[in-house]
């Protein structure tokens, strides 16, 4: 056996590092960064190494699990697909569309195939009943972007390699890697703005690695962000310091904004955020007085009460100081593939709506298609018309993820039916009646359609299968499509060759619209197309009509599959570039700075300055050897001492007599939780903090090294009444808590 190296995106998170991978047959014999990547540089976290033991885990599973009451069986593909032909067209004919649901979790942003083919299984299931990690996570950011510019996914991005000044709110990318903003090594980079004499701020209720690494650090009370970048807006307006440069002739709205924050004064607002009046004012001179400035916020500012005030007035802020869509301020990606805003007629569109329909028991707004989460028990649990009694989750935990978990794990133990596409049996998926086992991510080819529409370059990079697949069993896209073929009709058995072709012609018949490949027929685009199949033909369709494409032989120097599949490292497309007007798909064609159905959310807002803060209020956290719920099988990741504590402030814990070590015992609305306490002056007063993705200690689950290391589900904690009323995103900071000593 030869040894063989090999490249590869780490598919773990969005940092997308490149991994140079050394295999001796089936066996990997190193995993390292990749030197010779332009983008990630050799970077890569103690997860990436960590996906040897992903493959290799004998708890991963390999074969379909049927469940009999409480006993598995493991079966073969052929009884695994009849068995869901027997139940899930039956269920959908009894109950219609509605009654079955789907839930994608984060690793299905991450793998080529889970991205493109679910997709077709949406479509054929023609179900309202979409659920996502999108609101336990960035849907406020989504509204904000959709309102501001026309499209969701028009989400500016710090230029992290330019900028002489970061504010950072509600982010810990030094351990997070980043997000909504993809920069591999993005600790070095934050080390080279400080070094190039620029300045980073963060603002957070917990003094974060990344507060460590900053060059000032201002505690704040949680869900009040929006509260500091309005007064930050007041006082630009006020000291007239608002910039809008060359937005200036494609802005709408910006005296509106002025009206809206003349509440907000800095002296206003500080009571209720714990940030002093002269900090914020401080804080929007320096902005304005920037020779460039991005603000960024991430999780912090969207799992809160007022997520999409807050996601948008970050990017206000950005405007107001003349730094949206320009070198070293907030600036729009120009993806290679996939992106919205590189197809349609440049500078106009549509424009975003949410709210098509509503769910069923709250009423609850539709957001880019889907239903909060939070709904998901209340809707399995509720009887009528329309009642979940399917669900169909891919790649996703949401019993760990998602608010009330305790409410949400009964819910589904009363399914009539349920399928899980996941590679482990978990506190999730053991609720399922047939569990379709995913490849190991080193079994396919990789591509970040997603990721890369974020990226703080324009870059791309494609990455073949390590290791071919088992020659037994489907693949990830060939088990999607067969699920379709069994709603569709056809049986457990169709041809799924034949979807492939269909779904790959459906996308060529829309991409015919490109200008480039005016006057060329279908037939001809999927000969050029062949012999791919699966993912990688729709991505080839996807690069070579994108920006920078080929355009099947109308640019013959463009970008392709081929040109990626030459270029193991990656492609390298160049720093972000200005890209208003062209980038908004807004029906008046300018950025739209006060959105209505932002705006009538700012009262909400105004009444919170009456507030008096009390009591204490729980937030999250991350860890850098943790990924969500699901990466704690591993062994070399959960070593060491117990990570699942909850963090209080020194004077918390004395007035509250918890001792560092020993258990709390943590109750909210939704429930109750004990947990190890551990005493640090890098929490505020008044907030304590303990992480998500914990709690293995469920029974029937086959995640060994998980359940040696269990500790417990934060979101028994989380209140899933609370939620974002535009978003519909879970408020998982700022939970009000009771605690006290558990012995
Ligand atoms: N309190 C609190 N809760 C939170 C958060 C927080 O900050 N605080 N963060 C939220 C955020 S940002 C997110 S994104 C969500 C995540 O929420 P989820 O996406 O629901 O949860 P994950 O833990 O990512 O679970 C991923 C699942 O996919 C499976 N899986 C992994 N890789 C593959 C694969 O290649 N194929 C298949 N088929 N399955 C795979 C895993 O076994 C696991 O079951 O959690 C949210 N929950
Ligand atoms: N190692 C590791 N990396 C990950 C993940 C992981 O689980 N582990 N998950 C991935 C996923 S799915 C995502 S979405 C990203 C998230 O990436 P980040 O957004 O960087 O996530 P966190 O590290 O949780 O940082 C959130 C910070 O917000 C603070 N915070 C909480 N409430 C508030 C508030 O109201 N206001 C402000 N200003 N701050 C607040 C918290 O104290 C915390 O420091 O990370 C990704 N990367
Ligand atoms: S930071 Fe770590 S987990 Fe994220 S892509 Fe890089 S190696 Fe993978
Ligand atoms: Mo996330």
């Amino acid at each position: 056996m030869e040894t063989t190296t090999r490249y590869r995106t780490c598919p773990l998170c969005e940092a997308t590092c490149g991994l140079e991978i050394e295999t001796h047959g089936r066996t990997i014999t190193s995993i390292r960064g990749d030197d010779r990547d332009p983008f990630s540089r050799g970077y890569i976290c103690p997860k990436g190494p960590a996906l040897k033991h992903l493959d290799t885990d004998p708890d991963r599973l390999r074969r379909p699990m049927i469940r009999r009451g409480t006993t598995w069986q493991e079966v073969g593909w052929d009884d695994a697909f009849a068995e869901i032909d027997r139940r899930l067209p039956a269920l959908r004919a009894t109950h219609g569309k509605d009654a079955v649901a789907v839930y994608l979790g984060n690793p299905s942003v991450h793998a080529l195939a889970l991205t493109l083919y679910s997709r077709a299984l949406l479509r054929v299931l023609g179900t309202r009943s979409i659920f996502s990690a999108s609101t336990v996570d960035q849907m406020p950011k989504h509204i904000s972007a959709g309102f501001m510019f026309g499209l969701p996914l028009s989400i500016p991005v710090p230029d992290v390699d330019r900028t002489q000044y970061l504010l950072i709110l509600g982010a810990d990318p030094v351990v997070s890697n980043g997000s909504l903003m993809t920069a591999p090594d993005i600790r070095e980079r934050l080390r080279a703005i400080r070094a190039r004499g620029g300045k980073i701020v963060v603002v957070d209720p917990r003094r974060s690695r990344t507060a460590e690494d900053a060059d000032v650090h201002h505690f704040i009370r949680p869900g009040t962000d929006a509260l500091l970048l309005f007064a930050i807006v007041q006082t630009l307006f006020a000291e007239g310091l608002v910039r809008l440069g060359h937005l200036a002739e494609h802005t709408h709205g910006v005296d509106r904004v002025a009206e809206l924050a003349r509440p907000f004064t800095p002296d206003a607002v500080a009571p209720v955020t714990g940030v002093p009046a002269d900090v914020i004012r401080c804080l929007a001179r320096e902005l304005a007085a920037a020779e460039s400035a991005a603000v960024y916020g991430r999780v912090g500012t969207c799992q809160q009460e007022f997520g999409t005030l807050a996601s948008w007035l970050v990017d206000v802020v950005n405007a107001l100081t003349g730094n949206l869509d320009r070198p070293g301020g907030a600036m729009f990606t120009r993806a290679a593939a996939g992106a919205a805003n590189t197809h349609g007629t440049p500078g106009r569109g549509k424009g975003f709506q949410t709210g098509r329909r509503t769910s069923r028991v709250r009423g609850f707004p539709e957001v880019m298609g889907e239903l909060p989460c939070a709904c998901l028990a209340e809707e399995i649990e509720t009887p009528g018309e329309g009642q979940i009694r399917g669900l169909i989750t891919i790649a996703g935990n949401p019993v760990l993820s998602t608010p009330n978990g305790y409410r949400l794990a009964r819910a589904l133990a009363g399914l009539d039916f349920m399928v899980s596409l996941d590679i482990y049996l978990n506190e999730t998926t053991r609720h399922a009646h047939v569990i379709l086992p995913g490849l190991s991510p080193l079994e396919q080819s990789h591509y970040d359609v997603a990721l890369w529409q974020l990226a703080i370059r324009n870059y791309a990079r494609w990455s073949p299968p390590v290791f071919a697949p088992p020659a037994d069993r489907p693949t990830d896209w060939e088990v999607l499509l067969r699920l379709a073929a069994i709603v569709l009709g056809q049986g457990p058995a169709a041809d799924t060759a034949a979807l492939d072709d269909f779904v790959a012609r459906q996308q060529v018949g829309a991409a015919l619209h490109v200008p480039a490949l005016a006057g060329r027929t279908p037939d001809e685009i999927m000969a050029a197309l062949a012999p791919r199949r699966g993912p990688d033909r729709l991505l080839d369709l996807m690069l070579r009509t994108g920006p920078y494409g080929d355009g099947f032989g109308a640019r013959p120097d463009g970008l392709s599959l081929a040109v990626l599949e030459a270029h193991p490292h990656g492609v390298d497309l160049g720093p972000l570039e200005p890209r208003i007007p062209e980038v908004l798909r807004t029906p008046s064609g300018a950025v739209e700075l006060a959105p209505d159905p932002i705006v009538a959310d700012v009262p909400r807002l105004r009444a919170a300055l009456a507030r008096k803060p009390n009591g204490l209020v729980l937030v999250g956290r991350r860890d850098l050897r943790s990924n969500n719920s699901w990466m704690h099988n591993v062994e070399n990741l959960v070593r060491g001492r117990e990570r699942c504590t909850m963090q209080v402030h020194p004077e918390d814990a004395a007035a509250l007599g918890l001792v560092d070590g020993a258990p709390a015992r943590v109750r909210s609305r939704a429930g109750t939780i004990e947990v190890p306490v551990e005493v640090t002056p890098a929490m505020m007063r008044g907030v304590a903090s303990v992480p998500h993705g914990w709690g293995h200690d469920a029974p029937g689950t086959r995640m060994a090294v998980a359940a040696a290391h269990a500790g417990v589900n934060c979101n028994l904690l989380a209140d899933e009444e609370a939620l974002d009323p535009l978003s519909g995103n879970a408020i998982l900071n700022g939970t009000p808590i009771t605690v006290e000593p558990a012995h």
